[in-house]
């Protein structure tokens, strides 16, 4: 397998390995911010940040872990942010919610729901006004498209001519509601088409269709001057089970927020939790020695790092 392949897959099996040592930590209680991580979202983030130009721009939401950390490379700022240090990324001042690092072109993040929207139109416009060439991509989630923003902002792209992707993580779920008991199905491509928008669905994973695929759409939103709209499934990892008098037994909630107490440090292949995992494709990749020796290297350079 080419390299560049092998790095992508490195890309993501760092993503999980860093985001279990974030989660370590906060199980200890040591974060004074309450952070949103983002098992499950790995390959999404990896291939983001791989079609990406230059020139493009990011904006995200509460749930930003995996954007933030693959655009860095590295663990020890975002972990120093999230102890509010001095020397963490953004010296301390934001945190987990609303972390963004321009120097990265990850210009705006915000921790209210659709607000990362408008910013990103803003942006765009503000892009054609300076003939700057590049793509605004704009993150959201499943809940927050209820927030009028959503509509209001692909309504507005659209009429403005502004190259953009708005990309929606559709976890199926919204804090601990399941989208499917809090309101009607919304199909995101019959929405996309009522405005002239290209649609794309992405789903099971496969990092190199996801880093085509994304590629072949920013170009297609640069040439036609068009916003483009992309529905990710995807399952973020974890749960708990809620007891109530309804539930005796306890009810099954996804993870949300905070630390994830169900999920240990592990090594491969027992990091993969079930075939909903972006980690599970990569078996069509590499073997599971291939897989297993990443992983440990991986994993060891980590704990130097942060040691
Ligand atoms: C305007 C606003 N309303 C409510 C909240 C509280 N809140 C934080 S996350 C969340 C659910 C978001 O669901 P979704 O957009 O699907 O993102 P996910 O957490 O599933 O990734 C809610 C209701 C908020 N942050 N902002
Ligand atoms: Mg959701």
């Amino acid at each position: 397998m080419e390299q560049k392949k092998i790095d992508i897959i490195k890309k993501i099996i760092w993503l999980r390995l860093a985001q279990i040592f974030v989660n370590q930590r906060y199980k200890k209680g040591d974060f004074l911010v309450p952070i949103h991580l983002a098992m499950g979202h790995e390959t999404i983030a990896v291939a983001v940040d791989e079609a990406m130009g230059k020139q493009d721009s990011l904006f995200l939401t509460h749930r930003n872990i995996h954007y933030n950390l693959v655009k860095m490379g590295t663990l020890k700022e975002e972990l120093d942010e999230y102890y509010l240090k001095s020397d963490g990324l953004a010296q301390g001042h934001l945190g987990s919610m609303n972390l963004s690092n321009p120097d990265k072109n990850i210009n705006y993040t915000s921790s209210i729901l659709g607000n990362n929207l408008p910013v990103g139109c803003g942006f765009a416009l503000a892009n054609k006004v300076k003939n700057i060439n590049g793509v605004v991509i704009i993150v959201t989630g499943d809940g927050a498209i209820e927030e009028g923003s959503f509509y209001e902002s692909l309504l507005f792209l659209k009429s403005n001519n502004l190259p953009s992707i708005v990309l929606v993580e559709n976890n199926e779920w919204s804090l601990a509601t399941r989208i499917n008991e809090r309101r009607a199905n919304i199909d995101f491509s019959k929405l996309a088409n009522s405005l002239g928008i290209e649609y794309l669905s992405l789903q099971e994973n496969d990092p190199f269709e996801y880093k085509d695929k994304i590629s072949l759409i920013r170009a297609n939103a640069l040439e036609m001057n068009s916003p483009v709209l992309v529905e990710v499934k995807l399952t973020t990892l974890g749960y708990w089970y809620m007891q109530s008098e309804e539930h005796p037994g306890g009810k099954f909630i996804n993870y949300h927020g905070g630390p994830a107490p169900e999920v240990d440090e592990k090594e491969y292949p027992q990091l993969v939790s079930s075939n909903e995992d972006p980690l599970f494709p990569l078996n069509n990749y590499l073997s599971e020695d291939e897989l297993i020796d990443i992983s440990n290297e991986l994993s060891e350079q980590l704990k130097e790092e942060i040691s």
